[in-house]
């Protein structure tokens, strides 16, 4: 199992697993939230049907390690978030990888259309979805951490700030 770990990778909060290396580039933008609010989160490339028996150790460990959140992505017929969600009573919030000829409409349909009973929180397709996971795991753990929901509440004022200086582009 590929692993890199960061920020106090010794007690991961949060786990962000992925299917294949190629998701990177759309799950760096959940990995790079989470480093900006200083949550320290582990990284993982866990392939549902490459590498079923690591997916299940991963996700029969997650409660036990202390793993808050895990926020899942996968592209194509996207079983990673579904799967992981069966294994652990850990909340999953699955990503919706852009896949090569559907787009990620596929992944996204395959996240979110999980059966009554074993919920997987799911997000847009691609970059947007990806900070949005960890903008809502971050937003969960801020419930219980003051600092945390200081920082979040920060954020969003520098949000609104930003879009209150946006002005119309001059017509051509
Ligand atoms: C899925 O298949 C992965 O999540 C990835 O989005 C997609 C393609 O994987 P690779 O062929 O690039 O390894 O399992």
């Amino acid at each position: 199992m590929a692993a890199t770990d960061t920020q106090a990778a010794a007690s991961p909060m949060v786990g962000i697993i992925m299917g294949s290396s190629s998701d990177w580039d759309i799950m760096k933008n959940a990995a790079a939230m989470l480093e900006d609010f200083g949550v320290a989160h582990e990284l993982r490339v866990i392939s549902a049907h490459r590498m079923p028996q690591d997916m299940a150790d991963y996700g029969a460990a997650a409660a036990g390690r202390g793993l808050r959140a895990i926020i899942a992505g996968a592209g194509g017929a996207a079983h990673l978030p579904g799967m992981m969600a069966a294994l652990t009573p850990v909340p999953v919030f699955g990503v919706p990888v852009p896949s090569k000829y559907l787009r990620g409409e596929d992944s996204l349909l395959s996240i979110v259309q999980m059966p009554k009973g074993v919920p997987v929180a799911t997000f847009a397709i691609g970059e947007a979805g990806a900070a949005n996971a960890a903008l809502h795991v971050i937003a969960c753990l801020a419930t219980t951490d003051a600092a945390l929901r200081g920082k979040l509440e920060a954020f969003r004022a520098r949000q609104t700030e930003a879009a209150r200086a946006m002005e119309v582009p001059p017509r051509v």
